[in-house]
């Protein structure tokens, strides 16, 4: 849409003042029609323990947490230190990653968005819009467990459009715009049956191997279903491979190209019982990030309710 605009890029699309990327997907129609698959009143919250992963990946760190009697006898106060908000569930930011070549989503500077405070590309536009639409489980551990395919949480397993579809056609979901994709691969379950020796090799990787979305076909196939975000109970949202990790070729073509929101570390599994139950794939979500201006990423605060 725009002169120099990376190709397979958004820039442009939504006006070239837009902040929010592929949020624009969801209008009212999508949020009244999302709304409607609140039947049984059951609700699921999709963020996993703050404290976990511990220890965090990526350089990051865990949250300290200091709970203490504030006034005697009557008044207990909490803070915290060392709050990453991109350590545990998190929204990955249109700050977070750049295009190689071409800078961040919609053309913004490196100078433009490394400031904390109101400026371009902030977690705040998110936050001051809010989510909310349709959310669609797209649970691969299930679709293993039906093929008898063998699905390890640490180790590399593509997941391409092909797979998508696959998965969508068996739970008769057709995809509408604004969607939000939750890709379930076992990840946040597998990581709490490791020790604690386990659990610091693992952070002790550069990026730690796992199944995720993979493949220059799946950016194409996301945009041209008009998918808003797309989030895992993974660490990184794309597959990587054990000590080697990925190239993270897809934050780049989905945050810095597309302005799409990806989350990360969610946690799905009592979601994922219900769907597999009721045999709905479809559900009402809503996610309020931090209104933290200037900010990079942010936990989700995420709701599934059907
Ligand atoms: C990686 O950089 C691998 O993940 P994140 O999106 O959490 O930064």
């Amino acid at each position: 849409m725009r002169d120099g605009a990376p190709a397979g890029s958004s820039w442009g699309v939504f006006g070239d003042d837009d902040e929010i990327g592929t949020l624009n997907f969801i209008d009212a129609d999508q949020v009244r029609e999302a709304a409607t698959l609140v039947r049984d009143g059951a609700v699921f919250a999709l963020n996993w323990d703050l404290g976990l992963p511990s220890p965090a990946f990526f350089e990051r760190e865990t949250v300290k947490h200091t709970v203490f009697e504030k006034y005697p006898g009557f008044a207990i106060d909490d803070y915290i230190d060392s709050f990453w908000p991109q350590a545990s569930s998190q929204w990955d930011g249109l700050r977070h990653i750049a295009d190689d070549e071409n800078g961040f989503y919609n053309g913004a500077k490196l100078e433009e968005v490394v400031e904390p405070g109101p400026g371009r590309l902030g977690m705040e536009h998110w936050a001051l819009r809010g989510i909310a639409a349709r959310g669609v489980l797209i649970d691969v551990v299930r679709w293993a467990q039906e093929e008898g395919e063998t699905l390890d949480p640490f180790d590399f397993f593509p997941i391409g459009s092909a797979l998508i579809d696959d998965i969508l056609t068996r739970r008769g979901v057709t995809l509408r715009q604004g969607d939000i994709l939750v890709f379930r691969t076992g990840w946040v379950e597998a990581y709490e049956q490791l020790t604690q020796p386990e659990r610091e090799e693992l952070a002790a990787e550069v990026r730690p191997g796992s199944p995720g979305l993979y493949g220059a076909d799946v950016p194409p196939y996301l945009w041209d279903n008009r998918v808003a975000a797309v989030a895992a109970d993974n660490p990184a949202l794309e597959a990587g491979y054990p000590a080697k990790g990925s190239d993270l070729s897809l934050h780049r073509a989905l945050i810095a190209r597309l302005g799409m929101p990806l989350g990360e570390l969610w946690d799905l599994r009592r979601l994922a019982e219900s769907c597999e139950a009721d045999g709905r794939a479809t559900f009402f979500l809503t996610s309020a990030p931090l209104r933290l201006s200037g900010g990079v990423g942010s936990p989700p605060n995420v709701l599934a309710i059907k």
